[in-house]
């Protein structure tokens, strides 16, 4: 198979596009459309200081490896979870981040969750559900919690994660199954700041794994391919799986399932449902400061509380 802006071999085939790119015209034609994506839907401009989530994993370095190239200021933040195994997951995710920063020189910012909560994820997953679930519920919540009080606290304007279509389609696919009607209308491409909360954006909502994974292929990225040991056998692996092999039947069937549920929140067929008393009021955590409903420690904080 040829490129279809050159002679060259194609490495890339995308059916829902109808196109085929070489290891040149793909990357750029990456790039080019991350920008797009930007713009649409208004993320942030070259004014802005962007904090980006990294993993290790191939979304997130290629992330920051684009917005790089397109000459946006943006730091990484790695947290490191403790989560070990026969892979040292944490750690070697911790290592392949570093290294990809020290090769452009940027700035990786690093947060140790043991080091400055004193137990690891799993460990706090295994103290408050007594091992008898996986640590995600716990490990999303740190998560969170840790990445917009590390982009207040170090001053940037905007949060960007590298959740790409696949994550995307199958978390809302997760949420219309269950009928999770409070979390659906608030999945969007960009979460705009509110007292408290950074701007959240995702400029790869678009892209599908495969095409990610090509990319941090075709740029040399040395990105780690194992997942984290706690993924397995989860629910949003079961759903990317179905809608892989619907895909395979139907070439574009995950990018129109998206954006069709963004055009129904843009035209205001969807949208968010208001608590009965009206807006939910939200005051700073007595211990890290953070906003939450609760009127008093925000949920992280009483994770630790309970140690
Ligand atoms: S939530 Fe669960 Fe992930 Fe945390 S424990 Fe691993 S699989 S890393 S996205
Ligand atoms: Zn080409
Ligand atoms: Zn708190």
């Amino acid at each position: 198979m040829r490129c279809h802006k050159c002679p060259q071999r194609a490495v890339i085939r995308m059916r829902q596009h109808r196109l085929a790119l070489c290891k040149d015209h793909y990357p750029q034609w990456f790039i080019e459309q991350t920008q797009r994506f930007i713009e649409k839907y208004r993320m942030f401009t070259h004014q802005d200081r962007i904090l980006v989530a990294v993993s290790g994993g191939k979304d997130s370095l290629a992330l920051w490896d684009v917005l790089w190239q397109l000459g946006y200021e943006a730091e990484g933040l790695y947290i490191n979870l403790g989560i070990g195994g026969e892979f040292a997951y944490s750690d070697e995710s911790q290592q392949a981040a570093q290294k990809f920063a020290d090769q452009r020189r940027l700035k990786l910012h690093i947060y140790h969750v043991e080091e400055r909560r004193g137990e690891s994820v799993p460990a706090i997953a295994l103290r408050t559900h007594r091992g008898r679930q996986k640590p995600c519920a716990v490990c999303g919540l740190i998560k969170r919690h840790t990445m917009n009080q590390m982009a207040r606290q170090l001053g940037f304007s905007v949060l960007a994660t590298a959740h790409n279509l696949d994550d995307e389609v199958s978390f809302l696919f997760g949420n219309l199954l269950s009928w999770n009607l409070r979390q659906i209308p608030r999945q969007s491409p960009v979460l705009e700041a509110e007292e408290g909360f950074v701007r959240k954006v995702k400029p790869f909502i678009r892209f599908s794994e495969r095409e990610t994974a090509a990319y941090s292929i075709v740029r040399g990225i040395e990105y780690i391919e194992e997942e984290c040991p706690f993924a397995e056998g989860s629910k949003q692996l079961q759903y990317k799986d179905l809608l892989n092999r619907l895909e395979e039947q139907q070439p574009g069937v995950k990018l129109r399932f998206l954006l069709g549920f963004f055009n129904a929140m843009e035209q205001g067929f969807i949208h968010p449902i208001e608590d009965e008393q009206g807006e939910v009021i939200l005051n700073p955590c007595p211990s890290c400061g953070q906003p939450t409903s609760t009127g008093d420690l925000c949920a992280t904080c009483r994770l630790f509380e309970e140690n």
